[in-house]
């Protein structure tokens, strides 16, 4: 098969995923293991929709269906302006932990924390590619971004500037090497007799730990406990990290939604936002590590940067962080990891004592990761090195199929499957060379 025909095979099936699980003005992750609408896996399907071609759009998908999919993440805003993680939209009966444990309110109801704000690139690009038309609703959906961005400002740590996360799945990326240490400090409750959703659908192996589900269990009931008063919760959480990832995204989003709010005018949102870009950007440089070579998560209750390198690492680019000696060194160790594993770029260094190959967030290949992280090192002249993210994310895709991760030296599918995020990234890849970034 030419290789143009192979593109065109991958793109038809990458759309089809994004058909297959969608539920009407949003996409579930992947039927089965998550049945409901998550907020950073909503922003990366309207991404994977601003890359449909025109020609999919008008057969398949209105082409407004990525609008939606961010509006439908809004909608479920909380008073103080966050945006929710999960929103349990639809059938989602069998998923563990529901409603009934985080006891978060909402309607439909919600999870208590949230998650990396991917939205706002998400819609910056929508305007680039399928600008929505009704003003009014484009307006409500960049004030309801630009409320979220400042509840994410107020987490961000008072005196460095680093997002501070309050649970591991509020980081999305959830059994990180780099939280075993505080995760271990935890003394969950005794939380009955529960029975885990996910590993009936997905190999226990390839997920986290029940020592781990304990612990996501217990900062739940700390939330719980609180009411899920926010101040109070953040005070009170055993887990504080901050977390690279979140930082370098808010720094980006920050900079796409300004832009959108300064087109439109928006004066009083302007005001909100001010500023959450810069202190973003400040919050990252101090989780620089210079022994590692590298940003890393700095744990808060035990007052210490860490020293993993991990694929978030390598998002100071997208943050508009790309200048000097540090980045030839985050470049020489990008360079590094990426000579260890056959697949770029493993989420956890391959060469570190906690790295599972197989394990979900410690060590696999993520390609909605992979996809920020190239487009950082585009936007940084990084032509080479984000062309080769490019290249074995869209190997991945094709060899083994749209799974939720991939083992970076087989190059297997893990996980569930088939995967909107998966398949939305691989959109984008498919046409890189002309993507703007
Ligand atoms: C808990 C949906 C989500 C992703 C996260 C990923 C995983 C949930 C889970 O799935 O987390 O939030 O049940 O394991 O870690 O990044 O958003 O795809």
């Amino acid at each position: 098969m030419s290789t143009a025909a192979a593109d065109a095979k991958l793109r038809d099936a990458a759309a089809a995923v994004l058909a297959q699980n969608e539920r009407g003005g949003y996409t579930v992750p992947t039927a089965g293991l998550y049945p409901m609408q998550f907020n950073w896996d909503s922003a990366f399907a309207a991404l994977g929709f601003a890359a449909l071609p025109d020609s999919a759009v008008a057969a398949d998908f209105p082409a407004e269906r990525g609008w939606r999919e961010l509006e439908n993440i809004a909608a479920a805003q909380k008073a103080d302006g966050m945006l929710p993680h999960i929103i349990f939209r639809g059938d989602y009966g069998g998923y563990f932990p529901g409603p009934d444990i985080w006891q978060a309110g909402g309607a439909p109801p919600t999870s208590g924390i949230s998650n990396p704000p991917v939205a706002a690139l998400a819609a910056a690009t929508l305007r680039r590619k399928k600008p929505l038309a009704d003003k009014g609703r484009y307006r409500r959906l960049l004030r309801a971004l630009a409320k979220w961005h400042k509840w994410l400002a107020d987490c961000l740590h008072p005196l460095h500037n680093f997002f501070v996360a309050a649970h591991p799945w509020e980081t999305g990326r959830d059994n990180l090497c780099d939280w075993d240490a505080a995760m271990r400090r935890i003394r969950p409750r005794d939380h009955g007799d529960y029975t885990r959703s996910d590993t009936r659908f997905v190999d226990a192996a390839q997920r986290p730990s029940r020592a781990e589900y304990d612990g996501f269990l217990e900062i739940i009931a700390v939330g719980r406990d609180t009411a899920w008063q926010q101040k109070t919760f953040r005070q009170q959480t055993p887990f504080k990290m901050g977390d690279p990832g979140i930082t370098a995204i808010l720094a980006a989003a920050a900079d796409a939604l300004d832009e959108m709010l300064g087109e439109e005018n928006m004066a009083e949102e302007l005001e909100w936002t001010r500023g959450i870009g810069a202190r973003a950007r400040e919050g990252l440089a101090f989780l620089w590590n210079e022994a590692a070579g590298g940003y890393v998560a700095y744990d808060v209750e035990a007052g210490e940067h860490l020293d993993g390198i991990s694929s978030a690492a390598f998002l100071a680019p997208l943050a508009g962080i790309f200048e000097g000696e540090k980045h030839k060194k985050l470049m020489a160790e990008f360079d590094r990891i990426a000579a260890a594993a056959k697949y770029t770029m493993p989420s956890y260094d391959p060469a570190a004592a906690g790295f599972e190959a197989k394990r979900y967030w410690r060590g696999p290949v993520w390609l909605p990761f992979n996809l920020l992280i190239a487009l950082g090192f585009a936007r940084a002249g990084e032509t080479a090195r984000a062309g080769q993210i490019a290249e074995a994310s869209l190997r991945l895709a094709r060899d083994a199929g749209f799974y939720e991760y991939f083992c970076p030296h087989s190059g297997a599918g893990l996980g569930g499957a088939p995967f909107t995020w998966t398949a939305a990234a691989a959109l984008v890849f498919l046409q890189w060379e002309s993507w703007e970034k």
